[in-house]
Order: structure tokens, then C-alpha cells, then sequence
């Protein structure tokens, strides 16, 4: 897909609730390349990685965090872990020097998985602004 056929893909994605296929790479029915694990999180290799280091980290139980945009108070710790197991990941992969982190938010932002997901991206220099 080139890049404005993609866009107009995940634009086109909806937050329906349902089940997303990161329900089985945390049940290991689909496997993945796993970076990290413990009981509330997974962190992986993104199956597209766009840096030579592109993890995804997302909690094992989405509670209703289909997006960030749906945080509740009750998703305050589990949105803390997050974050510093991104910096965990970060470290293992050798990029701690430069990282970044991206939550894409809905269509506009491109979401394609409805299952909060934290990106963490390095290991070449990153730009800015992003696309
Ligand atoms: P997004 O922020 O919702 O666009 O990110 C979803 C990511 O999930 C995207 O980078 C995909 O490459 C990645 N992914 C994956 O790693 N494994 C899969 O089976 C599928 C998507 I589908």
C-alpha cells in the first residue's frame, strides 16, 4: 500500500468494541517477537516496522482503551506502565540515546488496531514534524 491508500485504510477503520488481532498475539495464538512481558503488558516487534527499531507495547486487558481518547481514571496506572515500559523497551533495543513514541488517536491520526498501543520507533534519526 503506498502511503495515501494507507491513510485512507485506517481512516476508514472504526472503533467498533470488537475483538482486534492483538487479543491473539496476547493469547500466543498468533506469534510475535516479544521484547518484553510481565502480567499487565506486552511489548513486540511491529510486523511493519518503520525504524529499525519499531515495538509496540499495549496492555494485556483493554478495559475499555480502545483508544487513548476513551481513558477513564481508572486507566491512570495501567497508562503510567505503559509509558515506563516504553522506556524498558527503549533501553533493551539500544536506543535510549533517541526514541520516539507516537499513540496514533482515531482516523485522523491513522489508527488502524483499536487496541491502545504505544509505538516506540528509533535507532535511525527521527524527523520533525511527523507525517
Ligand atoms: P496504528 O497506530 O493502529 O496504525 O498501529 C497498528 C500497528 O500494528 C501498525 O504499525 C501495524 O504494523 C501493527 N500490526 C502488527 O504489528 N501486527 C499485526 O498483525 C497487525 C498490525 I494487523
Amino acid at each position: 500500500l503506498d502511503e495515501e491508500a494507507s491513510a485512507k485504510a485506517a481512516a476508514a477503520t472504526a472503533d467498533s468494541g470488537g475483538p482486534t488481532i492483538f487479543d491473539k498475539i496476547i493469547s500466543k495464538e498468533i506469534p510475535s517477537n516479544i521484547v518484553y512481558e510481565d502480567e499487565k503488558v506486552l511489548a513486540f516487534h511491529d510486523v511493519n516496522p518503520q525504524a529499525p527499531v519499531h515495538v509496540l507495547v499495549i496492555p494485556k486487558l483493554r478495559d475499555g482503551l480502545t483508544q487513548l481518547g476513551k481513558a477513564e481514571p481508572r486507566h491512570a496506572e495501567i497508562l503510567g506502565h505503559l509509558l515506563y515500559v516504553a522506556r524498558l523497551v527503549a533501553e533493551k533495543e539500544g536506543i535510549l540515546d533517541g526514541f520516539r513514541l507516537v499513540i496514533n488517536n482515531g482516523p485522523g491520526a491513522c489508527q488502524s488496531v483499536y487496541h491502545l498501543h504505544l509505538h516506540v520507533l528509533g535507532g535511525r534519526q527521527m524527523k520533525w514534524p511527523p507525517g
